[in-house]
């Protein structure tokens, strides 16, 4: 009698794990068929040499704004370290690489000098309250849903077009602190 329950054990434990490796597999399955469609959706990325641009974005801005911001990921996976020195599109008369800083207590925002290093092997995130991308005299609203181009340059990769989604207005990005570009 000792060893038939041992052996009823195994039974039911080699029985259970098949049932719940289908059910993960299926899980896992159906998964990977959404993130197949999805990503094209709210996530897309650009690549030039080394770099790779991921989701570019932006947001709609009220009546009259004649400011935007840009925001993306750019990943090296060079061996030597690049630059993005200048942006354009046609949605603004300029686009200018911003920093944002504490200085006396007080959020202050100003252009990057010299271009923005892209270390080897590292990357560097655009996002609000950091580095940034401003558009600045805008030509029209950016609008929700839609995309605009723009052409990023960097030193040694050289330049590549992206598209930047436009987003909600209240959008952070990661939910990290948030400024107004009034100027
Ligand atoms: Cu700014």
């Amino acid at each position: 009698m000792s060893n038939l329950l041992p052996k009823a054990q195994t039974f039911v434990l080699r029985g259970a794990p098949f049932h719940l490796q289908q059910r993960v597999g299926l899980a896992v399955l159906s998964l990977l068929l959404l993130l197949a469609c999805v990503p094209s959706a709210i996530a897309h990325g650009f690549k030039v040499g080394d770099l790779e641009i991921e989701h570019p974005w932006s947001r709609a801005t009220p009546p009259g704004a004649k400011v935007a911001g840009g925001y993306f990921t750019v990943v090296n996976k060079g061996s030597a370290p690049d630059r993005l020195l200048s942006i354009s599109s046609d949605i603004s008369d300029k686009a200018e690489l911003h920093e944002m800083g504490v200085k006396d207590g007080v959020m202050t925002m100003r252009p990057v000098e010299g271009g923005l290093e892209i270390p080897a092997g590292g990357k560097v995130a655009l996002k609000p309250g950091a580095y940034h991308l401003m558009f600045t005299g805008l030509k029209r609203q950016p609008k929700q849903g839609e995309k605009f181009p723009a052409t990023l340059t960097f030193e040694k990769a050289g330049s590549v077009k992206v598209e930047f989604a436009v987003e909600g207005m209240g959008e952070t990005g990661s939910g990290d602190m948030d400024m107004d570009h009034a100027e």
